[in-house]
């Protein structure tokens, strides 16, 4: 076994409360070696990953890797919140017992390191200096090398971190053992796979996985599900999957600060990286803060503020192109040290593939996200090169239109909080809502299509509430009640909307096709936002939130069909009435819903009854 206080001593680990947490885990997973990280490791260690064939090389300073076959996306089955407060049982936590779960999978991870190294990856989910900082930090223990070049990438790495907690104790200790792969019964009745937080215990247990949220434990474990938790036992602040942007209008001089919640794979990482469309280029930029988490609070100054725990983007590949996505490609260029995993390559040109990227190659030597030639596949032609949740991880300072201020410890003031995904008919290209609880009921609300970023979900139409469905904490009832408290407590409230890039053409003779251009163009909404909020404009009142007048929206340079347009700013009451209904149902799950929550359901239902006549 590893000489356990001799490499701690070597590093200057010196936090007893780290000590023994390595200790206990050692003595439990009993890997060979014992290694403490810093981000300054990283060269020896990519170096390291490229020996043993972890990593491949994808041009200059630039890796390729791949998970097993099966395990390339969250399991939502398999993962669980527990606590030892039966009262924190939601609809969606899965909640257990976490005394009995803590214990089992403890078991379960005895001595699965054999033969391994165990990286003690100290960390911080937050920018250094930030208010909240004291829920942040954390230090995983990981057996997997690709999964510490991933962490080094996503959060800030090195035990700097571990040095200015306030309570040395207070961090969250965070296990990750990766597991016998091809030999825990992925998705059969015998699965070994279980990803828990023990939340009021600040613990993470994950084994059976070495893939994205499963094994990157400061992301979605932490910076999510724990921080959910913490975020309401504190009484402090939301911890939300949100992105973050800012827009500048250089002929005002003004600037906005959106965030929200789409469901994964539904263009959070696309809309922070937007570049302003092309004939509105001059007046407005966008900055990005963040893609896939947010942590808001009330700021001293009484406004609420918003940060981006992350240091990095584990975006998805598929359809990033020039057209999608520039600002994505420019992140991932040679000398960026970007990540690929999961996507096509060609260990002959060392260059990678995946669809959407651009027009398939043609060149000999490729290889599908398994490893099979392309050239011997017996699905030939039809099947995807790339998974479709291959992914791409780069750090924040690699985006081109990363903000300024991005490590700003006071965060950002939010002027607008949205809500959106994948829903083929009813939503509105966007309604605004101004009222609190319409915001939040309308947040719990969220009704779209899963994708291939949950295992065995893709297409599913459910109910995602603010878009944190797989990563709530405690019962939703409750969680309604702190957005409003949290919200609530702001001198300033921001506006609520909801948003909607893929509504389709799905009438009689329609052909499918999504009537709005989404990307680039998605700017033109929120400005339009932002407006409204300002009062610049009014829009049209409706049942379920102003809508903007064709007139009002910023369509200069966009060729737009006057019929999708027309679709588009248009409320179907019809099919809202008989949604209401669906929302009822949904809502009814979470006992002790606040009040304030149903009155706003009652309202809007009245107001679509009114409407219909
Ligand atoms: P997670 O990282 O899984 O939480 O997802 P995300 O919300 O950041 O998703 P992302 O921005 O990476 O988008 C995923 C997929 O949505 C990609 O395949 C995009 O091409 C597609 N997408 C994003 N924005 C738009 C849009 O405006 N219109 C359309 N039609 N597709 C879009
Ligand atoms: C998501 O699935 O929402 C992600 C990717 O952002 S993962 O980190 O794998 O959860
Ligand atoms: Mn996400």
């Amino acid at each position: 076994m590893a000489d356990v206080e001799r490499v701690l001593d070597q590093a200057g680990l010196q936090n007893p409360h780290v000590r023994e947490y390595v200790r206990f885990w050692a003595g439990v997973t009993e890997p060979d070696r014992i290694e403490v990280v810093d981000a300054a490791d990283d060269d020896r260690l990519v170096a390291e990953a490229l020996e043993a064939g972890e990593l491949r090389p994808a041009g200059e300073g630039l890796y390729y890797s791949r998970s097993y076959v099966k395990d390339t996306a969250r399991s939502e089955e398999r993962t669980i919140v527990a606590t030892s407060d039966p009262a924190d049982r939601g609809v969606y936590n899965n909640w257990h017992d976490g005394d009995e779960l803590g214990a089992a999978q403890l078991e379960r991870m005895r001595g699965q390191s054999r033969g391994r190294t165990m990286y003690v990856v100290p960390y911080l989910m937050a920018p250094p200096g930030s208010p909240l900082e004291a829920y942040a930090a954390g230090v995983e223990l990981t057996d997997n090398r690709p999964v510490v070049l991933h962490m080094i990438r996503m959060a800030r790495v090195g035990i700097a971190h571990l040095d200015s907690l306030e309570d040395p104790a207070s961090f969250v200790r965070a296990v990750h053992v990766t597991g016998d792969l091809p030999n825990l019964g992925q998705g059969t009745p015998e699965d070994q796979r279980y990803f828990v937080t023990v939340a009021d215990r600040r613990t993470i247990l994950h084994f059976g996985s070495s893939y994205g949220g499963n094994a990157l434990l400061g992301k979605i474990a932490h910076g999510l599900r724990q921080a959910c938790y913490d975020g309401r036992a504190s009484g402090r602040f939301l911890a939300e999957q949100f992105m973050l942007l800012g827009i500048t209008d250089h002929e005002t001089g003004r600037r906005y600060h959106v965030c929200g919640g789409f469901p994964s794979a539904s263009g959070k990482t696309n809309l922070a990286m937007t570049l302003a469309p092309e004939a509105l280029g001059e007046r407005y930029t966008v900055d990005f803060y963040g893609d896939d988490i947010a942590w808001l609070w009330v700021g001293d100054d009484g406004r609420i503020r918003a940060m981006n725990p992350e240091n990095g983007v584990f975006g998805v590949a598929k359809d990033t192109n020039e057209h999608t996505n520039p600002t994505a490609l420019r992140s991932i260029e040679p000398g960026t040290g970007a990540i690929f995993t999961n996507v096509a390559y060609n260990p002959v040109t060392q260059e990678v593939w995946w669809e959407g990227k651009g027009p398939r190659p043609t060149d000999d030597g490729w290889e599908d996200w398994k490893g099979e030639r392309i050239a011997d596949r017996e699905d030939g032609d039809t099947a995807p090169w790339a998974h479709p949740n291959s992914r791409f991880t780069t750090t924040l300072a690699n985006v081109p239109n990363v903000a300024a201020d991005f490590e700003e410890p006071a965060g950002v003031p939010v002027d607008a909080i949205i809500f959106g995904g994948r829903t083929s008919d009813r939503e509105p290209l966007v309604r605004a809502i101004t009222d609190l609880a319409e915001g939040v009921y309308d947040g719990l609300t969220l009704g779209a299509e899963a994708t291939f970023a949950a295992d065995g979900l893709d297409g599913q139409l459910r109910y995602d509430p603010m878009s944190m469905r797989p990563f709530l904490a405690y019962a939703e009832a409750d969680y309604a009640a702190h957005w409003l408290k949290i919200i609530g407590a702001a001198t300033q409230q921001p506006i609520f909307a909801h948003v909607n890039w893929f509504q389709k053409d799905l009438g009689d003779d329609g052909d499918g096709h999504f009537l709005w251009p989404g990307y680039r163009e998605n700017l033109r909404p929120l400005l339009w936002l932002v407006r409204h909020q300002a009062g610049e404009v009014a829009g049209r009142r409706t049942p379920v939130g102003v809508i903007p007048t064709a007139e009002e929206l910023e369509l200069v340079g966009l060729d737009l069909p006057a019929a999708d347009l027309d679709r588009l700013l248009t409320i179907d009451v019809e099919r809202w009435r008989q949604e209401m209904g669906f929302r009822e149902e949904h809502l009814r799950q979470f006992e002790g819903l606040p009040e304030e929550i149903w009155e706003a359901h009652r309202r809007v239902a009245a107001a679509l009854d009114a409407e219909a006549g």
